[in-house]
């Protein structure tokens, strides 16, 4: 998978040398890769070379606490991918990541990086990966507990109806 991926980009690289026909690529990004700010913008973008097509934008900020400080769905529009930022937490390190298709059809992604230098008092989303266990997470009570609480009324049941039949209360 990973050689079948170096020969894509590998194909892509030759033809971009080879013919008009090349992927875009990032040229700029919002924060700046490496800079530092005081405050979050209130979106993060990226911008490319070339026009990118609306397939499957992907646009993510992660703090330096691992948690996802981006809100909602990545934008496209034209030669930019956007995505709504804000107030962020934490000082330390910031990772953009982006994927977005690319005017031929090839998928682009990467990484741009920036620190915040204040600590700012917004609320975090999820961590990355986490979407699949947002049900799970949430649930407070593990289904272990319904299985022993199950068995424990079973068996206090089992008990009485017992002790009931041999006191012959029962008819
Ligand atoms: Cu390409």
């Amino acid at each position: 998978m990973l050689v079948g991926l170096l020969a894509a980009l590998f194909a892509c690289a030759f033809a971009a040398a080879g013919t008009a026909a090349a992927h875009s690529g990032a040229v700029s990004s919002v924060p700046e890769n490496g800079s530092t700010v005081e405050v979050g913008p209130a979106r993060a973008s990226v911008t490319f070379n070339e026009e990118l097509q609306q397939s499957f934008p992907s646009l993510t900020v992660v703090g330096p606490d691992g948690r996802l400080w981006s809100k909602g769905k990545a934008l496209v529009e034209g030669r930019s991918v956007s995505v709504e930022l804000g107030e962020l937490g934490p000082v330390g390190e910031y990772t953009i990541a982006f994927r977005v298709t690319s005017a031929d059809g090839h998928p682009v992604s990467g990484t741009r990086t920036f620190t915040l230098s204040k600590a700012g008092t917004g609320t975090p989303g999820a961590r990355p990966g986490d979407d699949t266990a947002d049900g799970d997470s949430d649930g407070g009570v593990p289904v272990w507990v319904f299985i022993v609480g199950g068995v424990v009324l079973f068996g206090a049941g089992l008990a009485v109806a017992l002790l009931g039949g041999r006191s012959g209360r029962k008819k």
